[in-house]
């Protein structure tokens, strides 16, 4: 079902700090910024490697507000590993096969993500507390 792991999303209060931090420890490079209204999120994507698909990377988040998702996961738990993303083949596919399994979708249909990828939300409590991800990356 998966065919790598796309990104890890990490919660950040000052997402250009965490993009100086991160790319100075691990020397990773910004690929891609971008603000992404409906998520709630500006964000910025770090390169690891390329993979079956499409790449891996780290997703750094800020939020928009307070009352976003990310937002209120920073007011509850502070910053940190907020969601893993694995990449599919097709997202549809996937939502269907995974929700057939009793798992609950955060989304009815695929929704915009990072650069030109199809992406949709797992809920955390059916997935042993993590919020999971599901990527489709755009056609290179
Ligand atoms: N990981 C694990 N558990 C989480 C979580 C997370 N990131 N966010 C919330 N939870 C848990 C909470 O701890 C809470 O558990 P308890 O009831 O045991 O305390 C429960 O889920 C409900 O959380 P909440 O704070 O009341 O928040 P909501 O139910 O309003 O929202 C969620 C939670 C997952 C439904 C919401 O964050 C969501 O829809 N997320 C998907 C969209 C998203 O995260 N977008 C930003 C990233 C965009 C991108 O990657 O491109
Ligand atoms: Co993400």
């Amino acid at each position: 079902m998966f065919l790598r792991i796309d990104h890890i999303g990490i919660a950040c209060r000052d997402l250009e700090e965490k993009i100086e931090l991160f790319s100075r420890l691990f020397e990773l490079e910004v690929v891609a910024r971008e603000v992404n209204e409906e998520q709630g999120v500006k964000e910025a994507m770090l390169h690891i490697a390329d993979g079956e698909g499409g790449g891996s990377y780290i997703q750094l988040l800020e939020p928009l507000s307070d009352d976003s998702p990310v937002g209120k996961f920073l007011a509850k738990r502070g910053e940190g590993v907020h969601h893993v993303a694995f990449g599919v083949p097709d997202v549809a596919d996937a939502m269907s096969q995974i929700s057939e399994k009793g798992v609950r979708l955060l989304d009815e249909r695929p929704r915009h993500g990072s650069m030109g990828s199809e992406i949709a939300f797992l809920h955390p409590k059916d997935v042993g507390g993590m919020l999971t991800e599901l990527v489709q990356a755009a056609k290179r």
